[in-house]
């Protein structure tokens, strides 16, 4: 990644948030105060749209499980990766987003700089110990102009921030259960990954990481 100046006290944060690139911000433990707001919806949306493991275009099943809630979930399979209005498992429309993760995903792009976000879609994924995620960036949404609030819980993770080209070196960035981060703006394309999971059991989500993130894909 390219060495660039960040302007702290054009933006000031409150003292945990870190700025990791010019509109990225990670918010530790962010969402401990909401936890007991967003477990049991969580548990609700995953029992009517379970996690399931889905195929790339290129044909590999992918690691990570993934189910969605919200008006638009994002999908892959052998066509191509889009958003859909069905969970193309049981031709139902995706869960409602709860309350709990739009309240939480308003008030963390707030903080951040990102006013008035207000996401229609909600990609949940589970990492279990080995499972990845490879550099990628994230482009089937229609509008890039908004943020994007990602919520980690369970078992901690490197995440890795790399650039604008997929040739660009990441940074390491340890996701802990709890934390937060928030992108948008002149970082939103940028190419990033989850190195594989380690061996471990949490004390609220067993032996296993999930992470949500609120979207704005229609
Ligand atoms: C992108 N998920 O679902 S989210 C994904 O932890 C995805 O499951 C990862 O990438 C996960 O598409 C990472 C966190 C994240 C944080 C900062 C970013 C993604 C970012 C900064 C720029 C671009
Ligand atoms: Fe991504």
């Amino acid at each position: 990644m390219s060495l660039e100046l960040f302007d702290e006290a054009a933006t000031r944060q409150p003292p945990r948030a870190e700025q990791i690139g010019p509109q990225t911000f990670v918010l530790r433990a962010f969402a401990l105060p909401f936890i007991d707001d967003l477990l049991p919806p969580l548990r609700a949306v995953l029992k009517a749209a379970p996690l399931r493991r889905m195929m790339t275009p290129g044909g590999q099943t992918m690691s990570v499980a993934l189910s969605n809630c919200g008006q638009l979930g994002w999908t892959t399979d052998t066509h191509g990766y889009r958003y859909t209005p069905l969970d193309p498992r049981t031709g139902q429309p995706w869960p409602a987003l709860p309350e709990a993760f739009q309240r939480l995903a308003h008030d963390a792009a707030a903080l951040a700089g990102f006013a008035d976000f207000t996401p229609d879609a909600c990609l949940i994924n589970r990492y279990v110990p080995g499972a990845r995620m490879s550099l990628h960036q994230d482009r089937n949404e229609r509008d890039y102009s908004a943020p994007i609030v990602s919520v980690s819980l369970g078992l901690p993770a490197m995440f890795q921030m790399g650039g604008q080209q997929r040739s660009d070196r990441p940074v390491r960035v340890p996701l802990l259960h709890g934390d937060v981060m928030v992108w948008g703006g002149v970082d939103r394309l940028r190419f990033h990954g989850v190195l594989p999971l380690r061996e471990g059991v949490h004390s609220v989500m067993g032996a296993q990481r999930i992470n949500f993130t609120l979207r704005k894909a229609g």
